[in-house]
């Protein structure tokens, strides 16, 4: 690599690449660029940098990924310096170290904040990239990063009246940079997915009355979360090479969890009440690795989802409450599951309702709350917690011409196609990080943020090497791709599930499953193999 440092030869005026998002993605794109040789620079739309942990600072915004696992693996200093206060860090605390890593590889003279990219444009003649700013500004370069995030263009839903609203509107997506208090208000929250079921049980501690308006029950099993040990800490930090490279090969997600080689039909009834048992008091998404195929067979599945089922009744005093709460319409994990703090409990507190609107939607905001089911309700503040245009919204934001001015958001019009999620044919010396067609938001992010970061890396000294100035993919390669996709989709209980993975959360959105569910340490292996094969399934050039 340090060779290759010294041969970089494209001109410093117009940038070699030109990375849009600093997030996880964007920032170690930017290092890896930098320690290579190449001038790069990253557009920000936020005020800082941190993507997901600078938007979503709703309370109780945490990872459900090992704290020790969810940090980057690049640098072997930052890894046994940075100490982390919880089994979970807390979105402040992940957002801390961002800012450290920004600051600890000087990467912020870099970095342009503020700068929403709203346009970018593929020159047939220069082979470049033209980026536009929301200003009108132009920032032309070889190459194109988009580092944009998978969960980052958040969305309210089309209720009517929403303008008129008098009280507080916030989204957990969007949240205040200071902490909202919510003493003495009386808060409708819209959405019980991951972010809700988070946010909710530290909104009714606070508030003087919460409404939860629920249309899809969902499975959450609990965190456990604790505070660091030294002894947890040590573990991980002795072993860290041959951990993280366990992880980067892992068959599944890219987090070591405590995988099973059995079956769930493969043991008795005791044995696997007794080892669902046992996962759900240590905690955490640990709970779906019970057994090897509770993603595979409906009858596993049905058996974990009947454990959880069982703990929600326990939990929930009121029979009413409880019912409402059993999720049945999707199998355990088909939808990502959700890992909480006293979630269920929650609705056993005086000041906490929840209201069923599965058949009763909400018809309209009104000045003073909201209508449901014929009822009207009062409320200070709306929390919506209603999630994003998953994996393709913040692409499809960006008005991106390739070859013939053809427009991305038109080529995925039907659902979004893409070899290995990292380029798009007709769209040459654009990639794309965590695209759709890679194992992406299936996995532990920053595995997979940091493989695809080091295959863009890699190709870009490839192609420096060779005195080649574009790649792009062949649409034979990306077709066969995207039946590879489908076929491991289909080979699991995932597109059971009316999912934001699935394109569902989105009216009007083509429904396809967009992640690849194949296994990162395989997806991994395949592009490996495809850049040592000569970038097979690339036109290079
Ligand atoms: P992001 O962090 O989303 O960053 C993208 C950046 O691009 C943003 O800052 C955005 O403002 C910017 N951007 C987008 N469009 C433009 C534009 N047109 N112009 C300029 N800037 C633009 N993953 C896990 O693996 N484990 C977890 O435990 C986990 N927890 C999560 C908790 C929450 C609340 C959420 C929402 C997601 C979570 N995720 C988790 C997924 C998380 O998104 C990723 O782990 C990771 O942070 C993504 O990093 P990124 O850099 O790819 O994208
Ligand atoms: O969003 P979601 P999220 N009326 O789409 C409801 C990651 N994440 O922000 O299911 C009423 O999951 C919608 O109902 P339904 C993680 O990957 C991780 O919670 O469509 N309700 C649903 O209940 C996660 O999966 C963590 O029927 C409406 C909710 O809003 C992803 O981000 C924490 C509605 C949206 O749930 C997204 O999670 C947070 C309407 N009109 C996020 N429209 C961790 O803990 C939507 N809903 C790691």
């Amino acid at each position: 690599m340090e060779q290759r440092k010294r041969e970089a030869r494209f001109n410093a005026e117009i940038l070699d690449v030109v990375i849009v998002g600093a997030g996880f993605a964007g920032l170690y794109m930017l290092h890896k660029l930098r320690t290579l040789g190449f001038s790069a620079k990253v557009f920000e739309a936020a005020e800082d940098v941190g993507g997901t942990w600078y938007w979503n600072r709703y309370p109780g915004a945490r990872c459900d990924v090992e704290s020790v696992q969810y940090s980057y693996s690049f640098d072997p200093a930052l890894e046994q310096e940075w100490r982390w206060s919880e089994r979970f860090a807390t979105q402040p605390e992940i957002l801390r170290y961002i800012n450290h890593v920004a600051d600890r590889f000087d990467l912020r003279r870099d970095i342009v904040l503020n700068t929403r990219i709203k346009a970018a444009e593929f020159d047939e003649k220069s082979g470049h990239w033209t980026l536009t700013t929301a200003d009108g500004a132009a920032i032309e370069s070889r190459f194109c990063v988009m580092a944009t995030g998978c969960l980052s263009a958040s969305r309210l839903p089309a209720i009517d009246g929403l303008d008129c609203f008098a009280g507080e509107v916030l989204h957990t997506a969007l949240w205040p940079r200071e902490p909202f208090d919510f003493t003495g208000k009386r808060v409708g929250a819209i959405g019980t997915g991951s972010s809700g079921i988070q946010a909710i049980p530290l909104i009714a501690a606070q508030a003087q009355h919460v409404t939860v308006f629920q249309r899809t029950p969902n499975f959450s099993v609990p965190a456990r979360n604790w505070d660091m040990t030294d002894d947890y800490e040590r573990s991980w930090k002795e072993s860290y090479p041959a951990l993280r490279k366990r992880a980067r090969e892992s068959t599944w997600s890219g987090t070591l969890y405590e995988f099973s080689d059995k079956g769930a039909m493969e043991v008795d009834e005791a044995t696997r009440q007794a080892e669902y048992e046992r996962r759900w008091q240590t905690g955490g998404a640990n709970f779906m690795h019970a057994f090897n195929d509770l993603l595979i067979s409906e009858a596993s599945n049905q058996t974990a989802a009947d454990f959880v089922r069982g703990k929600i009744r326990q939990i929930v005093r009121d029979p009413r409450t409880a019912e409402a709460l059993l999720p049945f319409d999707h199998p355990l994990a088909a939808k990502r599951i959700c890992v909480d703090t006293d979630y269920y409990a929650t609705y056993n507190r005086d000041n906490v309702e929840l209201v069923d609107i599965r058949n009763e939607p909400i018809n309209a905001i009104t000045p003073e709350g909201l209508s449901a089911g014929g009822r009207d309700y009062a409320f200070d503040v709306l929390v919506f917690a209603t999630g994003f245009d998953a994996m393709t919204g913040a692409l499809n934001a960006i008005d991106i011409r390739g070859r013939d001015q053809r427009c991305l958001s038109d080529e995925w019009r039907d659902g979004p196609r893409s070899y290995l999620g990292l380029m798009v044919a007709g769209f040459p010396n654009l990639f794309t990080v965590t695209g759709p067609g890679s194992p992406s938001v299936l996995s532990n992010m920053i595995v997979s943020i940091e493989q695809h970061v080091d295959w863009i890396a890699e190709c870009l000294c490839h192609l420096n090497e060779a005195g080649l100035d574009l790649i792009e993919a062949y649409s034979g390669a990306q077709t066969e791709w995207g039946q590879e996709v489908n076929a491991a989709a289909e080979r699991t209980l995932y597109p059971r599930a009316g999912s934001w993975y699935m394109g569902a959360n989105i009216p009007g959105k083509a429904r396809m499953f967009m992640p690849y569910v194949g296994g990162l340490g395989n997806y991994r292996r395949i592009c490996a193999e495809i850049a040592a094969d000569g970038y097979r399934g690339f036109r290079l050039q």
